[in-house]
């Protein structure tokens, strides 16, 4: 998979080649390409901004460096996206759609604001990774590439994406190593006794249970079998 970002920030960038996301452009799994949209400027001076029309204070980019930028890596099918506060908040559904995708374009905005033509022009897909508002979308474009990068073939070892919370659509059940005791607290027996079985077991029920303790929004989404049912109805009770 081909990531492309298109940013005046393109330094901000440099923490992706680290750990697993470094590995996977190491290894050829994704590529991801860093586009300066100051070097689209035709400005002597390198200018890729100017006063609003209107008034106001700050300035706005310009049309024709963002739309440079975009036509000098844009492919037929690349899907575009455009990190704003405006998006619609990004989850682990749209991750998991966005990892099937062989091109995936990030515009990056800031604070400044891009001329709304060019954005209706390229009419790209918008995201937003929450409720709050950054500097910039630098920040946003790497949250999206982690997340999406996971899924791609060769990324993570499929065991541990099949196991993880959220793809399930509840959390996690809690890990334990060694030493078998910690400041008194013991790790619990079942993990010890070596029956996958209710190993598996155990675990569900953990997961069930964290889930309802921590995020029980996500168990409406969710569907368990009868015992399950019969569970989450007796942590509701003994509440
Ligand atoms: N919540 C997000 C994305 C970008 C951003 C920006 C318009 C501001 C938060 C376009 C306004 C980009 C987010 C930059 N802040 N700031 O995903």
């Amino acid at each position: 998979m081909k990531f492309d970002v298109l940013t005046l920030f393109p330094e901000m960038f440099t923490p992706l080649k680290e750990s697993i996301i470094g590995r996977a452009m190491k290894n050829g799994n994704i590529d991801i390409s860093i586009t300066n949209i100051r070097d689209f400027s035709k400005d002597k001076h390198k200018k890729v901004d100017d006063t609003p029309y209107g008034g106001g204070a700050g300035m706005v980019i310009r049309t024709d460096v963002v739309y440079d930028a975009y036509a000098s890596v844009k492919t037929d099918g690349a899907k575009v996206i455009y990190l704003t506060p405006q998006g619609k908040t990004l989850d682990q559904k749209k991750v998991q759609e966005l990892s099937k995708e062989k091109h995936i374009i990030l515009l990056c905005g800031h604070y400044e604001g891009i001329d709304e033509r060019v954005i209706d022009e390229i009419a790209p897909e918008e995201i937003s990774i929450g409720d709050y508002v950054l500097t910039g979308g630098e920040l946003p474009a790497m949250v999206l590439i982690d997340s999406v990068a996971r899924y791609v073939e060769g990324v993570l070892n499929s065991d541990s994406i099949k196991e993880e919370s959220f793809a399930s659509g509840i959390l996690e059940y809690p890990q334990y190593t060694r030493p078998e005791t910690f400041k008194g607290r013991e790790v619990p027996e079942i993990l010890k006794s070596g029956h996958h079985e209710n190993i598996e077991k155990w675990r569900r029920k953990k997961a069930i249970e964290t889930t309802y303790q921590k995020r029980p929004d996500l168990l409406e989404k969710e569907s368990f079998t009868k015992e399950e049912i019969e569970y989450i109805k007796n942590l509701k009770e003994n509440k």
